[in-house]
C-alpha cells in the first residue's frame, strides 16, 4: 500500500515536501509526535523541530538531538534525518528506541540554503543572509556557533564558503537552533549533527587539536556505534586531527554547554560523488546508519 505522504528515500526532496511530511506525522500521530516551530530563517521559512516521545510526560526523560541540513548542498543529511524520523514514528519494531529516550530531530537547519541548491546553485553551502559590506551572500552556519567563534578555519571574507558571520549566532538559523537546544540542555544527553561527505564520526573539539577530558568516553561510544555500519565504514576520531581545525562548529558548542556526547557525522560517500551522491544510494545509506542509533539510545538511557 502507498504511504499517505509524498516522501520516500529513493529521491531527494524539496523543502515543502519535507515539511508536509512532518506536518502529516504530527497530525497522524499526535500522541507520539510534536512539531515545534522554533523560529524563522533569514528568508522567513519556518524552522521545525520534531519531538518523538512515547512518554506520559514528554520532555522529562533523557533525550537525543539530531540535526541535518546545516550545510545546504549536503543533501544526504536531511534525507537520513527524515528517514530516522519515519523509522522511529512508523515502524513498530523500532519502538524499543523510544522506551527510555525522547528524540528531537531538526532535518533542515538551513532551509534557505537548501532551497537555493534546488533552484539556483547545487553547490551552495551557506545561509542566504545579505551582508552589509559585500555583495556576497551567506554565512557558514558551522562557523557561526558561539564557542571559540572566529578562530581557526573560519573566514572573515563574506565571499568565502567558510565565512564566520559578523558575530556568533548572527544567523537566525543558528540562533534559533542554539536557543532551543540550550532550553533543553538538561534533558539532551547526546548531540548528533549530520553532514557529508567523507564517512567520519568526528569527536570535539574542532576549533583546534584539543581533546576534551572525557574524550575516551566519546571515542568508545562512537566506535561502538560505528561497529554497526556494514556497507559504509566510518573513520572515528577528533575532527581537527582527522580533517582540519574549524572554529564555531555546532558540535563544539553543544559540548561546551555540557552535552557530554557530541558528534559530527560525515555521511557517505568518500568523494567519488561527494555532495552529489546519487539518489540510488539514499536508502542504502539510511539503512546502514539507522542501527547505530540503538547504541546511542542505550547509552543515553542510563546517563
Ligand atoms: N564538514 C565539516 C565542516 O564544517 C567539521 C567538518 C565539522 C570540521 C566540525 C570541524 C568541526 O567543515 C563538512 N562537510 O561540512
Ligand atoms: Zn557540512
Amino acid at each position: 500500500s502507498k504511504a499517505a505522504y509524498n516522501m520516500d528515500w529513493i529521491s531527494y526532496h524539496r523543502l515543502n515536501n519535507i515539511y508536509a511530511f512532518l506536518t502529516y506525522l504530527n497530525t497522524t500521530y499526535p500522541k507520539l509526535v510534536q512539531l515545534i516551530n522554533i523560529g524563522s530563517s533569514y528568508e522567513k521559512r519556518p524552522l521545525y523541530v520534531i519531538r518523538i516521545s512515547n512518554s506520559s510526560s514528554p520532555g522529562t526523560r533523557p533525550a537525543i538531538w539530531i540535526d541535518g541540513g546545516i550545510h545546504a548542498r549536503e543533501w544526504i543529511s536531511p534525507a537520513v534525518a527524515t528517514y530516522i524520523i519515519q523509522q522511529l514514528v512508523e515502524v513498530p519494531a523500532n519502538a524499543k528506541l523510544l522506551s527510555n529516550v525522547d528524540w528531537y530531530i531538526m532535518p533542515v537547519v538551513n532551509p534557505d540554503g537548501y532551497e537555493f541548491t534546488h533552484t539556483t546553485n547545487r553547490m551552495w553551502r551557506k545561509t542566504r543572509s545579505v551582508s552589509s559590506t559585500s555583495s556576497c551572500r551567506g554565512v557558514d552556519p558551522n562557523r557561526n556557533f558561539g564557542f571559540k567563534w572566529g578562530g581557526l578555519g573560519a573566514s572573515t571574507n563574506p565571499c568565502q564558503d567558510t565565512y564566520r558571520g559578523t558575530k556568533a549566532f548572527s544567523e537566525p538559523e543558528t540562533l534559533a537552533t542554539s536557543n532551543f537546544i540550550k532550553g533543553k540542555s538538561s534533558q539532551i544527553k547526546l548531540y548528533l549533527t549530520l553532514h557529508s561527505y567523507g564517512q567520519y564520526a568526528l569527536i570535539p573539539y574542532g576549533y583546534d587539536v584539543v581533546y576534551p577530558p572525557d574524550y575516551n568516553d566519546l571515542l568508545a561510544l562512537a566506535n561502538n556505534a560505528a561497529s554497526k555500519f556494514v556497507k559504509y565504514t566510518y573513520t572515528v576520531g577528533n575532527s581537527a586531527d582527522l580533517l582540519y581545525a574549524a572554529s564555531g562548529g555546532s558540535d563544539d558548542w553543544a559540548k561546551s554547554i555540557g552535552i557530554k556526547y557530541s558528534y559530527t557525522f560525515e555521511l557517505p560517500d568518500r568523494g567519488t560523488n561527494a555532495f552529489t551522491l546519487p539518489a540510488s544510494e539514499i536508502l542504502p545509506v539510511c539503512q546502514d546508519f539507522f542501527p547505530a542509533l540503538d547504541v546511542f539510545a542505550t547509552k543515553v538511557a542510563t546517563c
